[in-house]
């Protein structure tokens, strides 16, 4: 069987659980392999400039590295049952989820699976291992993982998941849990019955890490069991069915949610942008770096100090150059959305550098 794409990632990777939901939502033709450290060797660094999972790979060769880039290279050969909505505030609201479930629930996503490890260890490790070792012993693969893992529970504290902050790294993602829980009890999918780009996003942590997992796993399933039907939904979804809401209509229950991101994650990607513009103006046509330091930031009300991420200004981007975009007509509707979430600066803020991608390498550059 010749199959259109081979989607190279891990069970325990946070973004392929993104990826693969998409990929089933759209019914293509597909198969799965697992990103050994052969294929990281052989594929994936020699077409992306480094060790990172999800890509595709097009039996024409093509290949495509980042959830987003595989969405929309994707959505464009397969338009049928799109995931992104017409209608202006559902479209922006579910580029803005995609950008929280991405960029910002990561946080809790890594934080219960690296401070928690104890409660799962055997069950992460030996997967991480088993990129190496896919048929050693179970005691083989947990060794190799220790050493494999080390990069990723080093990132944990780098995004800002210390001491100081883990409290408020709990207590906002249970609050959005919560929430999450409350909405999921009266709808299928974030806009309706069918999902849109905001929910692969939210897809990304509340799967691999939030939704499976040992210990986060259960306290999804007894706190917000209405979240962890969603994710089974998500991870087997019919294909290409489903409708979003009549009328543009954003649920109220999201507005809680939309306030957290308005509250915590957009002060931060600010920051980063005014970081990168500083950086952009003394190195023209340079590489991005990935990270530029670090910056102060806010979580469930605790202060701590977390990487500057490069990558996120890219993210958030898309919901910000569709607002852009948007026409004076449509204009009111969607501002009277963003007064009520604490949105609006953030939209009406000034991108003065904007960042692209360019194939073969993760450090982004500014758009000519
Ligand atoms: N934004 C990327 C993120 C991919 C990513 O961070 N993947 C993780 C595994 S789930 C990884 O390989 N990280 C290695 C790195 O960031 O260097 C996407 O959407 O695909």
């Amino acid at each position: 069987m010749t199959y259109d794409y081979t989607l190279y990632g891990a069970d325990f990777s946070l973004y392929t659980g993104k990826a693969r939901a998409y990929m089933r939502y759209k019914g293509l033709n597909w198969q799965e392999k697992k990103a050994t450290l052969d294929v990281v060797r052989d594929k994936i660094i020699p077409n992306v400039g480094a060790a990172i999972i999800p890509v595709i790979e097009s039996k024409d060769g093509q290949v495509v590295q980042d959830t987003t880039d595989i969405i929309d290279y994707l959505e464009a050969r397969h338009p049928q049952g799109s995931v992104y909505p017409s209608t202006p505030k559902q479209h922006l609201v579910s580029l803005m989820l995609e950008f929280f479930g991405d960029e910002w629930l990561f946080l809790p996503a890594m934080h219960y699976r690296w401070n928690y490890l104890e409660e799962h260890k055997e069950f992460v490790l030996s997967a991480f291992g088993g990129m190496g070792l896919p048929n050693g012993s179970l005691e083989n693969k947990i060794s190799l993982g220790e050493k494999l893992c080390a990069p990723f529970r080093g990132f944990t504290k780098r995004m800002g998941v210390t001491e100081e902050t883990r409290d408020g790294v709990e207590s906002s993602y249970l609050a959005t849990l919560d929430q999450l829980n409350s909405h999921f009890e009266k709808y299928d999918f974030l806009l309706g019955s069918r999902p849109c780009i905001g929910d692969f996003g939210l897809m990304a942590p509340l799967y691999a890490h939030l939704g499976r997992d040992p210990y986060p796993k259960a306290l999804m399933q007894s706190r917000a069991p209405a979240v962890y039907r969603w994710v089974e939904r998500m991870n087997n979804p019919k294909p290409l069915s489903g409708e979003f809401l009549l009328n543009d209509e954003i649920p109220e229950t999201l507005i809680p949610i939309l306030q957290t991101q308005c509250d915590e994650q957009l002060p931060d990607v600010l920051k980063v942008i005014k970081k990168s513009a500083v950086w952009l103006k003394e190195n023209p046509a340079g590489n991005l770096p990935r990270f530029l330091g670090n910056q102060d930031f806010t979580v469930g009300g605790k202060s701590g100090r977390r990487w500057v991420s490069t990558y996120t200004q890219w993210m958030f981007q898309r919901p910000w150059s569709f607002y852009q975009s948007l026409q004076s007509k449509t204009r009111p509707e969607v501002d009277a959305l963003l007064n009520e979430i604490g949105g609006k600066i953030f939209f009406n803020f000034k991108i003065e550098h904007s960042l692209v991608r360019k194939p073969g390498q993760l450090e982004l550059v500014e758009e000519v």
